[in-house]
């Protein structure tokens, strides 16, 4: 694990303007990437967590840092985590400077519910994905820092959304985490 650690020194260091979240973990709109499906009437059908689940991809260094977590958190090591574990491993990822109420947060935002017991590592990437953006967002509105732009391609994706959804049947929950993205 010696080069995620050195990977994680770094971003420490980078990062220690930003005194607002602790950790290894600094908060990027850049480490992933949420797209649209080409016709939005797709959106009809998926449920907050399905539609991350399938439209979010993420780099490389993060897709690491967030298996790390994933495995770490995953005892019986069967490759996937239930719902406790999962909290766990997001609290992790911000080494505890996230608290519980922000984690159910997260999870209400992608209607995680009773009906979900378990997560592979596919899904947990995505709800980890989420929750940077979640806490961007969150924090963003504290401190009005909103210098960090999205990728191009992403911001030509999402800018003019309320048009995109025009005639869209999307369910609140989804029209909701669309927001905060
Ligand atoms: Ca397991």
């Amino acid at each position: 694990m010696g080069s995620l650690e050195e990977e994680e020194t770094k971003r420490v260091k980078s990062d220690s303007g930003k005194a607002w979240l602790q950790g290894p973990h600094s908060l990027s709109r850049r480490s992933c990437r949420f797209e649209l499906p080409m016709d939005m009437l797709d959106l009809e059908l998926l449920s907050p967590l399905q539609y991350v689940s399938q439209f979010c991809r993420v780099h490389g260094r993060r897709r690491t840092l967030f298996r790390h977590y994933f495995t770490k958190n995953d005892r019986d090591r069967d490759g996937s985590i239930n719902k406790r574990e999962l909290q766990n491993a997001l609290r992790d990822l911000y080494a505890q400077s996230i608290n519980t109420e922000q984690v159910n947060a997260i999870l209400d935002l992608l209607d995680v519910d009773k009906s979900v017991r378990t997560f592979d590592l596919d899904v947990f990437t995505a709800v980890a994905a989420f929750s940077e953006r979640y806490l961007y967002h969150y924090y963003s509105l504290a401190v009005q820092d909103q210098s960090e732009r999205r990728m191009v391609l992403e911001e030509t994706d999402f800018c003019a959304l309320r048009w995109k959804l025009e005639g869209c049947k999307i369910s609140e929950k989804l029209k909701n985490l669309l927001d905060v993205l």
